[in-house]
């Protein structure tokens, strides 16, 4: 909800309290919140669950980098409806809400970098990929989500807010790189084609939603209101993280020993015991 720029106090360390209030003065917003807060935790359970029987190494290493998910969620959650990691971010010249102060959840961008490099793991261990390659991935999705951090908190000119979008987006292609061109051809040779193919295809298109919600909302171009964007953002999240972590635990959980047999890279139970051995 857009407030008016306070002038005794630096916006970004506006109150947390007055954040809360306003977050909690906009029913619709708040409810973004506390909906994944409640799936997050039912997730968590789900997924604890789920994974009770899991014994290999590597179909380990997947289950917990998939139950980190809900947990960074959850943690995110809590705090941008308690306030902490929510400020009222006075927009520049040339942005059309120019010298207003509009809230801005940017703790998702914080957490997202927690949360999507645990994605990239499970599905780069699902596809069997090398060391380099998930090194690159990871990497560089960090840097998008720090970049993307940047470029919802730059209040200094409004360009620099889309400045900071292109290099954001520019490392996101490196991402959509890996998961369109390099790993499906790893999946094959690991046996993990189908279940790959299904989660390649949810992220990619989900993943790409969240740039478009970040254009048309209040950080870009404004044309949804805060509480419309937080539910963007929430809404991509339930499936690109809940929905998409039981599609992959339930295939791991049913298909242990094709994921245990992978493992050229990470986990792998002979994993260069036969170099050491020599
Ligand atoms: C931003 C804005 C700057 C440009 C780009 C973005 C991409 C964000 C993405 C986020 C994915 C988040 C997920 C979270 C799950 O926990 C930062 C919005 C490219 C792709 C999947």
């Amino acid at each position: 909800m857009p407030a008016p720029a306070t002038a005794s106090a630096p916006l970004l360390q506006a109150s947390q309290p007055e954040a809360l209030d306003a977050i909690q003065a906009d029913a619709l917003f708040n409810a973004s919140l506390w909906v994944n807060i409640a799936l997050a935790g039912f997730a968590i359970l789900l997924f604890v669950y789920m994974g009770r029987n899991i014994k290999s190494q590597r179909a380990q290493l997947i289950w917990v980098a998939t139950l980190l998910v809900p947990l960074v969620s959850l943690s995110s959650y809590v705090g941008l409806a308690s306030g902490l990691t929510v400020s009222f971010i006075q927009m520049p010249a040339g942005h059309p809400l120019a010298g207003e102060a509009v809230l801005t959840p940017w703790g998702r961008y914080l957490t997202w970098t927690l949360s999507t490099p645990m994605i990239l793991l499970a599905l780069g261990l699902l596809a069997d990929t090398d060391l380099a390659t998930l090194f690159t991935v990871i990497t560089m999705d960090i840097a998008m989500c720090v970049t993307g951090l940047a470029a919802a908190l730059i209040t200094s000119s409004y360009a620099l807010r889309w400045v900071f979008f292109g290099i954001s987006s520019a490392f996101f292609v490196a991402v959509l790189y890996v998961l369109l061109v390099e790993w499906p051809d790893d999946a094959a040779a690991a046996g993990t084609s189908d279940i790959f193919g299904t989660l390649k295809l949810l992220t990619v298109v989900l993943w790409l939603g969240y740039p478009l919600f970040w254009a048309v909302g209040t950080s870009g171009i404004a044309l949804l209101s805060p509480a419309i964007t937080s539910w963007g953002y929430s809404a991509l999240d339930i499936v690109a993280k809940y929905v998409f972590a039981y599609l992959l635990l339930s295939w791991v959980a049913d298909n242990e020993g094709t994921v245990a047999n992978a493992g050229v890279t990470l986990g792998g139970g002979t994993e260069g015991t036969a170099a050491v051995d020599d």
